[in-house]
């Protein structure tokens, strides 16, 4: 269960938790098209707390709403402040941010006309979404039965609530099995994401990462490129196929909500040793120290509140 905050920002203004209802009638409730975003604020090692690439999420959710043809009616800026307001006011250190822009009730049917677009932030405590177990050791994948859409299909770059039901489907088809998290192929059978992360492999000093085709752009997969790229490891956006993912010597998940997970199984297949491998460790342990503010380098990717 979500933890109970005590303010919910809707439309410009904080109203308490259990005010923040919408009507049946919501748009949105009944076609999928929303946008959101998952972003994180965490404490730092100075005690102050700041939420990690605040910008290039609030851009990205105006990017979402873009490609969803929907207009929110407030700017990037409001939007960005409203976000720290929302974490300051619940009196939370660290934790998860949720903006979530849908179009709210009017009239009905595919065409939602003039209906209103409604926004939303909402904040709680999020720990590690695929275990504190599983930062350290490693998690067990299995490959979905169901592919990411086609890129004319579900448009991937756009993070709208609709594209999640291929997710859910993907994720409650493999922990039903008993695996932790479900990657997903795309229609040509290659690689493509976690149903909430991007996927790394590493083989021979070399790090790949799935092209920006059919995945989301992730902001997490971004930092990791040039986290590793300063660490000095080669870093290629490259297609790979599940039978080059079996045989990597590590593989990693990325994204807001998971961080950097470590994969030690895929398919039944051991990944490496079958635990956090060298590499991976080296790029977690250099991000949480760039998110906890601690690499002066990328300051400019924390917003402190
Ligand atoms: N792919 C997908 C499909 C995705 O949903 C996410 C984020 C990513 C990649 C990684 O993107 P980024 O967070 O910018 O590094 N998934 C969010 C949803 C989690 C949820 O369960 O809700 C997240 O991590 O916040």
């Amino acid at each position: 269960m979500v933890e109970k905050t005590d303010k919910i920002w809707m439309d410009g203004k904080f109203v308490s938790f259990g005010d923040a209802n919408v009507h049946i009638l919501t748009h949105s409730m009944h076609y999928g098209v929303g946008v959101f975003e998952g972003i994180r604020c965490y404490k730092c090692s100075d005690g102050r707390s700041a939420i990690f690439r605040l910008k290039e999420h609030v851009d990205r959710l105006f990017n979402s709403a873009k490609i969803a043809f929907m207009e929110i009616p407030h700017s990037r800026d409001e939007i960005a402040e409203a976000c720290k307001e929302t974490v300051r006011i619940n009196g939370l250190k660290e934790g998860y941010i949720r903006p979530l822009a849908w179009i709210g009730q009017g009239v009905m049917g595919l065409y939602p006309g003039d209906n209103p677009v409604n926004t939303a932030i909402i904040v709680w405590p999020w720990g590690a979404y695929l275990g504190e177990e599983g930062l350290r050791k490693g998690i067990r994948v299995k490959i979905s039965s169901f592919v990411r859409g086609n890129v004319n299909s579900m448009m991937s770059k756009a993070k709208i609530c609709g594209n999640y039901v291929n997710s859910v489907l993907a994720k409650r088809e493999v922990v039903k099995m008993g695996y932790d998290e479900a990657l997903l192929l795309d229609t040509e059978g290659y690689v493509s994401e976690g149903s909430g992360e991007n996927v790394f492999i590493i083989r021979d000093g070399l790090i790949k990462t799935t092209p920006l085709t059919s995945i989301l752009g992730g902001i997490t997969r971004d930092a990791v490129m040039s986290i590793a790229a300063e660490l000095g490891y080669s870093v290629v956006e490259q297609r790979f196929t599940r039978d080059e993912l079996y045989c990597a010597e590590e593989v990693f998940l990325t994204g807001t909500a998971a961080e950097i997970t470590p994969i030690r199984e895929v398919d039944d297949r051991q990944i490496g040793a079958g635990e956090r491998g060298p590499l991976t460790k080296e790029i977690q342990d250099a991000f949480f120290e760039v998110v906890k503010g601690n690499k002066p380098r990328y300051e400019g990717w924390l917003s402190y509140l």
